[in-house]
């Protein structure tokens, strides 16, 4: 135990699902990488978090030191001990006055993993508020079977596929407001979506999965992660490069392989069959 999440951090965590918010680094650190962010970003394009849908920490150190911040690590190995897998991380930014959202849906239902100890951790570059489109959760959706999931295919969905939950009941959802430098935590199964920006300001977040090394990658081809503390003492995970810079060749060698893998129509059905409603 580290210490950063305290009793009732816990407590919540199980209970609802989530804990926020977590201050894990000051105000002016996130502002610095929102700027690295949006370096990146007029360098690559407006539209890298499409791009670097997944595993973006691969190919930029910047997201893979900002994903092993050490208060993150360790209020992370508060829920789940001392060994920890990084299995894989988005950039989910908005625009200013950015109609796109996201329906409700949980992660679990699109990747595999067994048991269930897995945990996003959503790191608020800008601030992230009702108005500019923050996170909404409903608070104990984790702790019950997955619930159906349709695909509308929707262009304003930020989703790749506008997955949704079908007829869900948000009349309990929380909305997650953070400070930039904050993050939220929450459970791979837990219902979580977010509204447009209507405001004039960005929302920029980060978002890395986290588990211990006994938790299986139930998934063929979805079996490799980063150990960012601790021991992997079960090998159920095949390790990945660690990016010394951005671009590493050899990071960017095994990231595109990795990507033709996770793009392979035969993997998708898997994670269909796997969760067919
Ligand atoms: O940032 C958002 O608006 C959505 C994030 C999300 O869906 C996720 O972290 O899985």
């Amino acid at each position: 135990m580290s210490g950063k999440l305290s009793q009732s951090d816990l407590e919540r965590a199980r209970r609802d699902g989530s804990v926020f918010p977590l201050r894990i680094m000051t105000a002016d650190q996130a502002e610095s990488y929102r700027r690295v962010y949006e370096e990146t970003e007029a360098r690559q394009g407006r539209d890298v978090p499409e791009k670097l849908s997944v595993k973006p920490h691969l190919l930029f150190r910047w997201l893979f030191e900002l994903g092993t911040t050490p208060a993150l690590l360790d209020a992370i190995e508060d829920l789940i001990g001392p060994d920890i897998l990084m299995t894989t991380s988005a950039i989910w930014a908005k625009h200013a006055r950015d109609p796109r959202f996201v329906t409700w849906h949980q992660d679990s239902a699109y990747f595999g993993y067994d048991p269930l100890e897995v945990w996003g951790a959503w790191i608020a570059l800008t601030d992230s508020h009702v108005d500019n489109g923050c996170l909404r959760y409903l608070p104990g959706s984790h702790t019950r079977p997955e619930l159906p999931h349709e695909e509308t295919w929707d262009a304003e969905n930020m989703l790749s596929r506008g997955q949704r939950i079908i007829g869900i009941d948000d009349s309990n959802a929380v909305n997650v407001e953070l400070e930039p430098g904050e993050c939220t935590i929450h459970h791979f199964r837990l219902a979580h979506s977010s509204e447009p920006n209507r405001s004039d300001r960005r929302r920029i977040g980060i978002l890395f999965v986290f588990c211990p090394p006994h938790v299986r990658p139930t998934l063929a081809n979805m079996d490799t992660a980063l150990l960012v503390r601790g021991e992997d003492r079960h090998g159920h995970w095949k390790p990945e490069p660690r990016p010394e810079r951005d671009l590493d060749p050899e990071c960017l060698d095994y990231y595109n392989a990795f990507l033709a893998r996770y793009t392979d129509p035969e993997t998708r059905s898997e994670a269909e069959r796997q969760h067919a409603v």
